[in-house]
């Protein structure tokens, strides 16, 4: 009998309200099966807020610094836990160990830098136009929130929203990806452990059609934050637009890395074999698209299948494996469309293929693949296909790189390989991204600078960095005049 995992609701473990349960199953090895986890329904959300309104009411008035003390002490609890919960996540989620090590590396950073923001939740004191009146603003908790979390990032990214808000003083109500909710139950149980009190975190396992869409539609969550398909993301902004609801969504890629003739090009060629087919090129910042210059484009090419092909695929625990399955049947399946879309529109170099084979046949790999010859404006190079698909580009000068770069949609990451400073601060300047890498790949985000994208990779919002703490936190402007007596302000600092 499969282990029966519970929501975490008030401080307390709770089966769902619904009675029913979903299969977690290893994506390496369809056969193992890690759990049945709640399906659970309105009636489970509407009992979590309840309880996260009540935890609100307490936490709210802990000082600020309390609450980071808490999240340092997760940031140790996870240390020490860091190889059981990095295992946990490769065996439900597919990505190699080494990668969900740094997963997790990068939710204890987060902890940290939370529990240090706690003691510098910064408001401004600024001079006021009148004599003897003060001004200054102060920031201030807005409520329960509601953060929805994807399977790619198991770790980092429910604590890139959950530990910000915590420390700003709010209550969470989270909802994992239904691919990976072992992972976030593990987090969640850690929480639990360092002492948060009860009904300030809750887990509300299930499906996103049932208990996300109950989360987003809920009246009394005036906060959400979505990491997901920008499918999902829009109708999200629909309705958190309509209810008025402060919403940061983060969305998805179509990542370049633009390769220049006076590159090195050893070190251009181990960027892109980890930006496109690290974690299974299921990354919102996945290196989908190789923009190589001309003088050096065969070359290049020639060399990359090399190392392509001596890619390792299999299941992340085993020992030398580099590649693991993708999430899904579904998400397979998107991936073999691409395939048969890129037969059609670009010449295929490497892969293209389902993978099979000793220890790939039960889980849903797939080869990785190169296509060159693609055309800026085909389908391959501007649709986000969240598999380790590579279209590879040819282009004259760094002007046409940058308007090929540019003329996607999404606007997450990109990367250049260049020895010449001009050309860096080039694309600092010119490449429509929230973050742009010289001579390193499109992924490397770091937990304490703003993570996000412009265009339709998100809404104006950054995940980590300073600039999570103003989305969830309000600011409050605060007047005291001590003069005594009425003052106009703009009519007595002016005309008296
Ligand atoms: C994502 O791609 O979905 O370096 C998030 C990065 C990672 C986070 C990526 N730390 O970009």
């Amino acid at each position: 009998m499969a282990d029966q995992f519970k929501n975490f609701i008030g401080g307390e473990w709770v089966a769902p309200s619904t009675g029913n349960y979903f299969e977690n199953r290893n994506p390496a090895k369809q056969s193992d099966l890690i759990g049945l986890f709640p399906r659970s329904g309105r009636e489970d959300v509407d009992r979590a807020v309840a309880a996260a309104k009540k935890g609100f009411a307490e936490w709210r008035l802990t000082p600020a610094p309390a609450r980071g003390d808490v999240l340092r002490k997760v940031g140790d609890l996870l240390t020490a836990r860091k190889d059981e919960i990095a295992k946990a996540a490769t065996r439900e989620m597919g990505k190699t160990l080494q990668e969900t090590r740094g997963d997790l590396q990068e939710g204890i950073d987060t902890a940290y830098y939370a529990g240090v923001e706690g003691r510098r939740l910064f408001g401004k004191t600024v001079p006021s136009e009148l004599r003897n009146k003060w001004a200054m603003s102060v920031r201030r908790p807005i409520g329960v929130t509601g953060l929805i979390t994807p399977f790619n990032f198991p770790l980092a990214i429910p604590t890139w929203k959950m530990f910000p808000a915590l420390v700003c003083g709010n209550s969470v109500i989270i909802k994992p990806a239904e691919d990976t909710p072992h992972t976030v139950a593990l987090l969640v149980e850690i929480l639990e452990e360092a002492g948060i009190p009860a009904g300030v975190v809750n887990l509300v396992h299930g499906l996103g059609e049932e208990v996300g869409a109950a989360i987003v539609e809920h009246p009394e969550i005036p906060v959400i934050s979505f990491t997901g398909s920008t499918e999902t993301g829009s109708h999200i902004g629909q309705v958190c637009g309509r209810m008025h609801k402060r919403l940061s969504l983060e969305m998805g890629g179509k990542n370049a890395q633009i390769v220049m003739p006076d590159a090195d090009l050893d070190l251009a060629i181990d960027g892109v074999l980890w930006g496109a087919f690290g974690t299974t090129g299921q990354r919102c910042t996945a290196t989908s698209r190789l923009l190589l210059h001309t003088d050096i484009h065969d070359e290049f090419v020639e060399r990359l299948i090399e190392r392509a092909k001596k890619l390792k695929l299999g299941y992340g625990l085993e020992k030398d494996v580099d590649v693991g399955p993708l999430i899904h049947e579904a998400s397979r399946t998107k991936v073999e469309e691409y395939f048969e879309i890129g037969k059609q529109e670009a010449t295929l170099v490497l892969g293209g293929e389902r993978a099979t084979g000793e220890g790939l046949d039960d889980g849903f790999f797939v080869q990785p693949t190169i296509f060159v010859d693609v055309k800026p404006g085909s389908r391959l190079a501007t649709e986000e296909i969240f598999g380790p698909v590579l279209s590879v580009i040819r282009f004259n000068d760094l002007d046409e790189a940058i308007r090929i770069n540019n003329e996607v949609k999404y606007g997450l990451s990109s990367s250049v390989y260049t020895r010449d400073a001009v050309a860096s601060f080039r694309a600092f300047q010119d490449l429509d991204n929230g973050i742009t890498y010289v001579n390193a790949p499109t992924i490397g985000a770091e937990a304490h600078l703003p993570f996000g994208g412009v265009k339709q990779t998100g809404n104006g919002h950054r995940e980590g960095g300073w600039e999570v703490y103003e989305f969830y936190s309000e600011t409050k402007v605060c007047y005291l005049d001590y003069s005594g007596k009425l003052q106009r302000a703009q009519i007595d600092n002016y005309e008296a």
